[in-house]
This record gives C-alpha cells, sequence and structure tokens, in this order.
C-alpha cells in the first residue's frame, strides 16, 4: 500500500486523540490538584459523581482563601467523594459525590461543624415536648451519619433522645461535654440528659468524628 498524505493526517489526528485522552484521564486521578484563576480543584476518589452539590463558604477573618482549601478540602477526603473544586472569588465550594454513598446533608454537616458554613439554629430540628411540657425527645436514626444530624431542645427539661440500631463508626455514641458513651448496637438505645443546660454539644461516633450537633437553648 502506498502511503498518502492523507493516511498520514489520519495518524497524526489518532495520535492526537489518544494525548488529548491520556492526559484528561491523568488529571482526574485522585489527589490531582489544579489551581487556576479564581479556583482550586482537587480530584479526591474515583467516585461515580452522580450528584453536585455547591456550598457557601465562610472563612474566618484574616485567612487565605487559597491556604484555607486545603484544610477543608482536607474535611471531605472521603470514598464518597469525587471532586472538590473551590471557587476562591465566590467562596463557594462544588462537591460531585455519589449519592448512593454519602447525603448532602452529610457534607454540610462535616464543613459546619469545622465553621465552613453558617448554620442558623432554626435549620436544627427540634425536640417534641410532651404535652405537659415535663420532658421532650427526640429520635435519631444512624446511617452514614446520624439523621437528623443537627438538632435542637430546651433547657432545663429532661432530653431523651432514641437511636435505631447502630453498627461501624455509630457501633457507639458519644457526648463528651457530659462524659456519656452509649453503645448503640441494639435498636431503640436512649440517652437521657436529665437537667440540659445551654450549649452546644456534640455527638461523637465511634471513630472520633462528629456526627451531630445538639444544641440547648
Ligand atoms: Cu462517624
Amino acid at each position: 500500500m502506498k502511503v498518502r498524505p492523507q493516511h498520514i493526517l489520519f495518524a497524526v489526528l489518532i495520535l492526537l486523540v489518544v494525548v488529548v485522552i491520556s492526559f484528561a484521564a491523568e488529571r482526574d486521578q485522585p489527589g490531582t490538584v489544579i489551581r487556576e484563576e479564581g479556583s482550586i480543584t482537587k480530584f479526591i476518589s474515583n467516585a461515580d459523581a452522580d450528584a453536585t452539590a455547591t456550598f457557601d463558604i465562610v472563612l474566618k477573618a484574616g485567612t487565605e482563601a487559597e491556604r484555607e482549601a486545603d484544610s477543608m478540602f482536607a474535611l471531605l477526603e472521603l470514598e464518597a467523594v469525587r471532586k472538590l473544586t473551590f471557587d476562591t472569588r465566590a467562596l463557594t465550594l462544588t462537591v460531585g459525590y455519589d449519592s448512593g454513598l454519602i447525603r448532602e446533608q452529610r457534607i454540610r454537616q462535616q464543613l459546619a461543624q469545622a465553621g465552613y458554613v453558617a448554620r442558623s439554629i432554626e435549620e436544627a430540628v427540634p425536640a417534641e415536648l410532651a404535652a405537659d411540657g415535663s420532658a421532650q425527645s427526640i429520635s435519631l436514626a444512624t446511617g452514614d451519619s446520624l439523621e437528623p444530624s443537627f438538632v435542637r431542645a430546651k433547657a432545663g427539661i429532661p432530653l431523651v433522645i432514641t437511636f435505631s440500631e447502630g453498627f461501624g463508626h455509630l457501633a457507639t455514641v458519644s457526648i463528651p461535654a457530659l462524659g456519656i458513651t452509649q453503645d448503640l448496637t441494639a435498636d431503640g438505645v436512649t440517652i437521657t440528659i436529665e437537667d440540659p443546660a445551654r450549649g452546644t454539644y456534640d455527638l461523637v461516633c465511634a471513630e472520633g468524628f462528629v456526627d451531630g450537633t445538639l444544641v440547648i437553648e
């Protein structure tokens, strides 16, 4: 076969396509950080990103957006997270994640806990007050975090928190500020706080992560 100019052109085109594809694949490798004018992107895992969520980020006064991105990204180094993009001008964080493995609320909890996302008390799910006002109760389901993960209750009224059966990281839950640790490996286990005092309390799982927040007001 005689080599014609169009054959060479075709071969060059194929080569170009291969180079572009491998370059794109390389960029998407977990751990890759891409710094562009006004944004920082990090690829976290090979999770299937079927969902994205964007959060308004609050930076502590005097911190530099670029530098803060590293510690913010570190919070979301999770198997279920594919990609993080921090817009350093608009101060928004866009998270690409696998919705079958993690829920948006869990991501929000991680960010809120570290102070990167502002959360108003109105967003907290209130405990239910007994008709006679003598007690209050709330039920939390276990999963990849506690659900709901942000709850509130009134000070001075006995509070009963009921949990669904937990396992793995939620085989136990602790409220360090109250010196409470509870095994959750049976359904319907409760924690009773007889005289809740005003404040914000972390609900910590067996792996040491803050999987829920209780505000007593
Ligand atoms: Cu946990």
